[in-house]
C-alpha cells in the first residue's frame, strides 16, 4: 500500500473520555502532534453513552474530578455529593471547551485496526471509514465498562416494543409513562435506574440473576461552606487520594472486624449506614472482603436491612445476596429496596424461573410469561477485555492482541499499561491496573502522567519501539492474581473475574493492591530507566 498523504501523528488516542482528553491535553502540551479519534459524536465516553434514567457516579463528585489544573478545580462547582450523568457531561464539556481539545478530535469515527509496523516502528491505524493514519505512539483510552454485554435471548427480534441497553441509551428522552417495562439486570446501572422508572411506569418487572449488597447513596446538596472548604484543602486532599487504596482521601481503619462486640459492629454499621458511601461500610474495618467471618459480619448487616426496609417477605427473600460482600463493586442507591414496596412493581428470579425466549409480546420464562412495552437491559458489560478486543489489533509478527490474550491464563500485561509484542502501544485503565477497584478519576490521571512522561523520556534519548519484556509482563501478572488470592476477590463471579460474560475466560482482571501502592511501583520503574522494558536507539540518533 502507498503511504504517501497518510497523515502521520506523533501519537493517536482512541477514546475522548475522561482518559482520552486529559491524554491529549498532556501531549499537545508537550508539543506533540496528537488526534484523538471517538466513535460518539461528542466528548464524553462513559457519560456520554450511559444516559439511563438515575445514571450518576458512586464516588462523591468533589474527588470524581480532574486535579492536575487548579484553575478547573476552582471554577467549577459541583451541586451535589454525587453528580448525575448530565452534570458530568456539562463538566466534561467545560473542560473540553476551555482547553479548546475538540480541534484535535475526530468524532463518530470508530477505530477498526491497529497494526504494528516493525520496519518503521509505528503503528497503522484504521477507520471505520476505511482511511488510514500513521502514529508512533498508539494509546487506548477506551473506558473499562464501554463494550455492552446483550445476552442474546432467544426470538429477541420478534419482540414488538422498545428495547435499551443502559450503557447504550438514545438521546432522546425514553417514556415511560403508564407502560409495561422489563429491566433485566441489578448491577449498579439496574440499580440506580429502577427505582426512577418505577416511578413512571405503569407496571414495572425485574428481572434478577443475582441479588446485591447496596447500601444508601444518602444523596444531598452540596453545601457551599464543603465546597469553598475542599476548595481551601484540595491540596493535601490531592495526596491523600493519590496514595490511598480506593483513590479517594479516606482508607479502612485498622482494625479487624472480628475485634470488636457484635453491638459495636452494629453500632459502626448503622452509623456507615446513615452516613452513606460507597466504602463508608467497609471502611470501618480492613478485613471486609478478606476473611469469611469478617464479611459476613456485614452482609448479614445489609441482610437484615432488606429484611426490614422489604415489606413483602418472598420479595425480601429474593433480594437477599450471599456472596462475599465487597468482592463486586458495591453499590450505593436511593430507594432502591424501598421500590419493591410499591403496588406497580415485582420481581422475577431469573435463577429460579429463567427466561426461555422472547416473544412479539415479551418475555418468557419456564414458569410465567410477561407482556412489556418496553425491555431495559442493564446487563453490563464484556469488562476491560471486551473494548481493546473490539479493535483489531495487531503486534510484531502480526499476532493480534485477542489472540495473544486468548486463554485467560495468558491476559498479560505489564503494570496494566503495555504488553509484550505490541510495542509503542499503551493502555490507560488497561486490564491489570487497579482503575476499576478505584476511583478512576485518580487512577486516569496517574495513567496518563506516566504515559506523557514516558514519551517524553523516548523523545528526549532518542529510544524507539518501547516494549514490555516478557518477563516483566509474567511477574506483573502473577502477581495480580496473588493479590487477588489474597482476598475473596477470586472467589466471587463477578465482571473482575470475567465471570458475567458467557465463554470469557476466568481471572481477575485487576491489581488489587491500591492505587497509591501502584503510583509507587509505576513511579519506581520510571526512575529505574523504565525497567521491564526495552527500547531501541533510533537510527538518525546513532549516527549523530
Ligand atoms: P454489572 O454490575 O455487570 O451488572 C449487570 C447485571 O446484569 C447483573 O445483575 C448481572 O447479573 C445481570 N446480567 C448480566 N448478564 C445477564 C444475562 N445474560 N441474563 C440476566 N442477567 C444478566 O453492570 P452495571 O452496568 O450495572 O454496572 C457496571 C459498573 O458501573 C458498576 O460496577 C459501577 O462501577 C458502575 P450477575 O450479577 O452477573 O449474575
Amino acid at each position: 500500500e502507498r503511504q504517501q498523504n497518510v497523515p502521520v501523528f506523533d501519537a493517536v488516542v482512541v477514546g475522548a473520555g475522561f482518559s482520552g482528553l486529559y491524554m491529549l491535553q498532556r501531549l499537545r502540551e508537550a508539543g506533540y502532534s496528537v488526534r484523538v479519534y471517538e466513535a460518539g459524536e461528542d466528548v464524553g465516553g462513559t457519560w456520554y453513552w450511559n444516559r439511563y434514567p438515575g445514571a450518576r457516579c458512586d464516588i462523591e463528585s468533589i474527588y470524581y474530578n480532574y486535579t492536575f489544573s487548579e484553575e478547573i478545580l476552582n471554577e467549577w462547582t459541583w451541586s451535589a455529593r454525587y453528580a448525575e450523568q448530565p452534570e458530568i457531561l456539562s463538566y466534561i464539556n467545560y473542560v473540553a471547551d476551555k482547553l479548546d481539545l475538540r480541534r484535535d478530535i475526530q468524532f463518530n469515527t470508530r477505530i477498526t485496526a491497529a497494526r504494528y509496523n516493525e520496519q518503521n516502528c509505528n503503528w497503522e491505524i484504521r477507520m471505520d471509514d476505511g482511511s488510514l493514519v500513521i502514529a508512533e505512539y498508539f494509546i487506548t483510552a477506551l473506558g473499562c465498562l464501554s463494550a455492552s454485554n446483550v445476552p442474546d435471548l432467544k426470538g429477541m427480534d420478534t419482540f414488538k416494543g422498545e428495547m435499551y441497553h443502559t450503557g447504550r441509551w438514545p438521546h432522546e428522552e425514553v417514556d415511560f409513562n403508564g407502560k409495561r417495562v422489563g429491566v433485566i439486570g441489578t448491577g449498579s446501572s439496574g440499580i440506580q435506574a429502577i427505582p426512577v422508572i418505577a416511578k413512571e411506569a405503569g407496571q414495572l418487572t425485574v428481572f434478577q440473576r443475582t441479588p446485591q449488597y447496596s447500601c444508601p447513596a444518602q444523596n444531598h446538596p452540596l453545601d457551599s461552606e464543603v465546597i469553598s472548604q475542599t476548595r481551601e484543602n484540595y491540596g493535601e486532599l490531592k495526596q491523600l487520594m493519590r496514595y490511598s487504596m480506593h483513590g479517594v482521601p479516606s482508607g479502612p481503619r485498622m482494625r479487624s472486624a472480628l475485634e470488636d462486640s457484635p453491638e459495636e459492629r452494629e453500632r459502626l454499621y448503622e452509623k456507615a449506614w446513615q452516613e452513606g458511601g460507597l466504602f463508608t461500610l467497609t471502611y470501618n474495618y480492613n478485613d471486609i472482603g478478606i476473611l469469611p467471618e469478617a464479611t459476613e459480619t456485614a452482609a448479614s448487616f445489609i441482610r437484615t436491612k432488606i429484611k426490614q426496609v422489604v415489606q413483602d417477605h418472598d420479595t425480601a427473600q429474593k433480594l437477599m445476596p450471599s456472596y462475599y460482600y465487597a468482592t463486586k463493586r458495591p453499590i450505593i442507591d436511593t430507594d432502591y429496596f424501598e421500590t419493591y414496596n410499591r403496588d406497580n412493581v415485582s420481581l422475577v428470579d431469573i435463577k429460579a424461573d429463567p427466561i426461555v425466549e422472547m416473544t412479539p409480546n415479551g418475555l418468557k420464562t419456564t414458569n410465567a410469561e410477561y407482556d412489556l412495552d418496553v425491555l431495559v437491559f442493564a446487563t453490563g458489560f464484556d469488562a476491560m477485555t471486551g473494548p481493546l478486543f473490539k479493535i483489531d489489533i495487531r503486534g510484531k509478527n502480526d499476532v493480534s492482541l485477542k489472540q495473544k490474550w486468548e486463554d485467560g491464563a495468558n491476559l498479560k500485561t505489564y503494570l496494566g499499561l503495555a504488553t509484550s509484542g505490541f510495542p509503542n502501544m499503551f493502555m490507560l485503565t488497561g486490564p491489570q491496573s487497579p482503575s476499576v477497584l478505584s476511583n478512576m478519576m485518580v487512577s486516569i490521571e496517574q495513567h496518563v502522567d506516566w504515559v506523557a512522561d514516558c514519551i517524553g523520556y523516548l523523545r528526549e534519548h532518542h529510544l524507539q519501539a518501547f516494549e514490555a519484556t516478557a518477563e516483566a509482563e509474567e511477574f506483573w501478572s502473577q502477581q495480580c492474581a496473588a493479590i487477588a488470592d489474597m482476598s475473596l476477590l477470586s472467589k466471587t463471579d463477578s465482571w473482575y473475574m470475567g465471570a458475567n460474560i458467557e465463554g470469557k475466560p476466568r481471572g481477575f482482571l485487576a491489581f488489587a493492591g491500591g492505587v497509591g501502592l501502584y503510583r509507587l511501583i509505576c513511579d519506581d520503574v520510571s526512575a529505574r530507566g523504565y525497567e521491564g522494558f526495552t527500547s531501541e536507539l533510533a537510527a538518525g540518533a546513532k549516527d549523530e
